[in-house]
């Protein structure tokens, strides 16, 4: 985490919906990390727009900007929520958050392409997965609006990805059970030797 870049950081402004502003320091929430049975929940949707969703949405994409990621699932953060964040712009300057509230694909293409993609809750680990190359997707965003979108590229990779934390499905699951027993092994060896300090 880059400490210096967000010590000075000032509350940021959000505009309620037809209330007054309210002033909020955004929290970077600590990642669930591999082996931690939480990356297995199947998440629950969201039924209201709440304020409490709304907060929930913004720790996420600062948890997502500081790691840095592309995409966070809720569950990642341990909340059991189908909630993901996502923004695969490639300027650091334009950012274009995307908050997604029961994210669903509508439809995918029968052309796969293959993408080395990572995790956040897997640090440091990389492979490469075949999934539809092209979908359209479904979602309710923070304004309580439907919204249908097509993907292609990173963003169709990432929806995928993000979609499948919300069922309990990681991405090294598409790997061959060989390259994923290693893992699995090689992170649940890291989790006892850091509890045993
Ligand atoms: O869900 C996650 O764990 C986030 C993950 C999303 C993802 C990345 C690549 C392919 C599929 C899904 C990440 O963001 S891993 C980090 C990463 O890929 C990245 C980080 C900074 C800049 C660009 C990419
Ligand atoms: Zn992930």
């Amino acid at each position: 985490m880059n400490e210096s870049a967000h010590a000075a950081r000032p509350p940021e402004r959000f505009d309620r919906p037809g209330g007054s502003p309210y002033f909020r320091a955004m929290t970077i929430r600590p990642l669930v990390i591999l082996p931690d049975t939480r990356l297995r929940a199947v998440s629950e949707p969201v039924s209201a727009i709440t304020d409490e969703i709304r907060r929930l949405a913004e720790d996420m994409l600062e948890t997502m900007y500081d790691a840095p990621g592309v995409g966070l699932a809720a569950i990642q953060i341990g909340v059991p929520k189908r909630i993901v964040t996502m923004d695969v712009s490639k300027s650091e300057t334009e950012r274009q958050p995307l908050v997604l509230i029961n994210p669903e694909v509508v439809w995918a293409s029968e052309e796969k392409r293959v993408y080395e993609e990572g995790c956040l809750s897997i640090p440091e680990y990389y492979e490469e997965v075949e999934r539809p190359d092209r979908v359209r997707f479904r979602y309710t965003n923070l304004q309580g609006e439907t919204v249908e979108q097509d993907a292609d590229g990173l963003m169709a990779t990432c929806v995928q990805h993000e979609i499948d934390h919300l069922n309990g499905v990681l991405f090294i699951d598409h790997l061959s059970k060989l390259k994923r027993d290693r893992v699995v092994k090689k992170f649940a060896k890291a989790a006892k030797r850091d509890a045993n300090g």
